[in-house]
Parts: structure tokens; sequence; C-alpha cells
């Protein structure tokens, strides 16, 4: 139990249950990192996927950290048919749900904090589809906004293997520039709620819905990216996740350069 007694009060501690409180891989720090970026840099790319503890603005959470993809930080993870439910309240999204080794969502006030913080950060999604193909995509830069503008989702170039299902209209909705909607708060542009919308019985779950989406990641039902995952294309699996952009490099070493590690 000595992990335990050395835990730092994450602020979103609901989102481990207490046997997994073990997993988080760097307690008793005095300080901490600000995101994941800053750990995996540290260990030369060496560090694991799992929990770490991290410091995004004032008060310290877990969050999961894919390594292996390159230091990003988590903020969702879903598996189709997840036994997360995902048609959750302003809050719940506000402050993150589900269980950090799964299916999760960090919380829209971490997605903020973290996406807001010096430099700029970048967006991935990672998609898998049944037969075990995976697409991936980001934007960059990528800004959630604070909880006046309701988590408003800015969004920057595009490129990866996936399609650009939250800025490009293909299907007619638009989610970049959109306000985050829950069953409790409709910020969007349909004249119902999409948030209560249901597919098979699920309803849609919180999003930055248009009138209402060319893409929803968090119905459980159907993973849902425009044509890589819908309901004729089944998607498995679904990842966001954010991480320092590639477009501001540059480090400011106070008149002292030193040789990149
Ligand atoms: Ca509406």
């Amino acid at each position: 139990m000595g992990a335990h007694s050395e835990l730092p009060p994450a602020e979103n501690i609901h989102v481990l249950s207490p046997e997994e409180l073990k997993l988080v891989l760097n307690v008793g720090l005095k300080e901490f990192p600000g995101d994941c970026y800053e750990i995996w840099q540290s260990s030369g790319g060496q560090a694991r996927d799992g929990v770490y503890l991290i410091q995004p603005a004032g008060s310290l959470i877990m969050a999961y950290c894919a390594m292996q993809d390159g230091g990003w930080t988590v903020v969702q993870h879903i598996t189709v048919n997840s036994s997360v439910d995902f048609d959750r309240t302003w809050a719940e999204y506000k402050l993150g749900f589900g269980t950090l080794t799964g299916d999760h969502w960090l919380g829209n006030e971490y997605l903020h904090q973290l996406t807001s913080r010096p430099g700029r950060y970048k967006l991935g999604v990672k998609l898998v589809d049944k037969d075990a193909v995976t697409k991936f995509g980001e934007y960059d830069p990528a800004l959630v906004e604070n909880e006046e503008a309701q988590y408003r989702l800015r969004l920057g170039l595009f490129q990866g293997t996936a399609v650009d299902a939250l800025a490009q209209d293909t299907e007619n909705y638009l989610h970049d520039n959109q306000r985050f909607t829950t069953k409790d708060r409709d910020n969007d542009n349909y004249f119902q709620n999409c948030a209560k919308l249901e597919f098979q019985g699920v309803s849609g779950g919180g999003w930055w819905y248009d009138a209402c989406a060319g893409a929803n990641l968090n119905r459980r039902s159907v993973i849902y990216w425009q044509k890589d995952c819908n309901k004729e294309h089944l998607c498995k699996y679904a990842w966001m996740m954010v991480r320092p952009s590639d477009l501001i490099k540059v480090v400011h070493t106070g008149g002292c350069p030193k040789d990149e590690l």
C-alpha cells in the first residue's frame, strides 16, 4: 500500500479505481510535468505507455500517456459497444469519466488547460477498424476554449491517413468552431439537442455538434468518422490525444545554446 500513501491528490481521482491507483507511474515527485510529451522527451522517448500525473495548469491530474506514439496525452478512448456510458452531463464531460486504463473522457476542462499551455498544441485522432486497419489524423494547431466559451473547438490544418471529418464539410456538418453540447446543455445548431438523438437506442453523447454530426467518437453503438468509421464500415476503437504543435520548435535558451539530445 506504500504507493497509495505517496499518491498526491489528483483532482480527477475518480477516473481510476482504488486498486488501479498503484498503476500511476510517476508518484512522489516534487514537481510534475505539464503533459505526457514532457515525460516522453525527458526519457529520450523511452517512457512506457500508462497512467502518469501531470499538471497542465493549476491542478494535478492523472492522464493516460501514449508514449509509443510519441508522447501524446490521451483525452478520449472508446471501444465500440463500451460498457462505459458516454451519455453524460455537462459536469461529467467537464471533469472526465470512465477509467483511464480503458474507455474514458479526460475532461473538457483539462482539454482546455492542455491546449492553452504555452506554445501551441495539436489534436490527434487514431481509429482502428474491425479488420485492425489503423488510420490517423491530426489538426495542428488545435485549441479547446474555456468553459465560458462552452469549450469551443478551434482547429488548424489537417493531415493524416484518415479523412478530415471535423473541419471538412463533406457531410454538410462542420465541427471546427462549434461549442460543446451535452444532454443537459444544448449549444448545437439543430432545433433539438443533438446529444439526445438516439441510434440503436444509444444517444450521441457530448460532442462539438453542428446540426448534427459528420463525426462523433462518443456514440458507443457506432464510432463515426465520415467514411472511415460508420455503420457500414465498423470501427472498433478510437482515441483522441493532444501534444505540443510541430509549428513551434523554437525554444528560448537564454543565449546559452545547448545541443539537442
Ligand atoms: Ca439545438
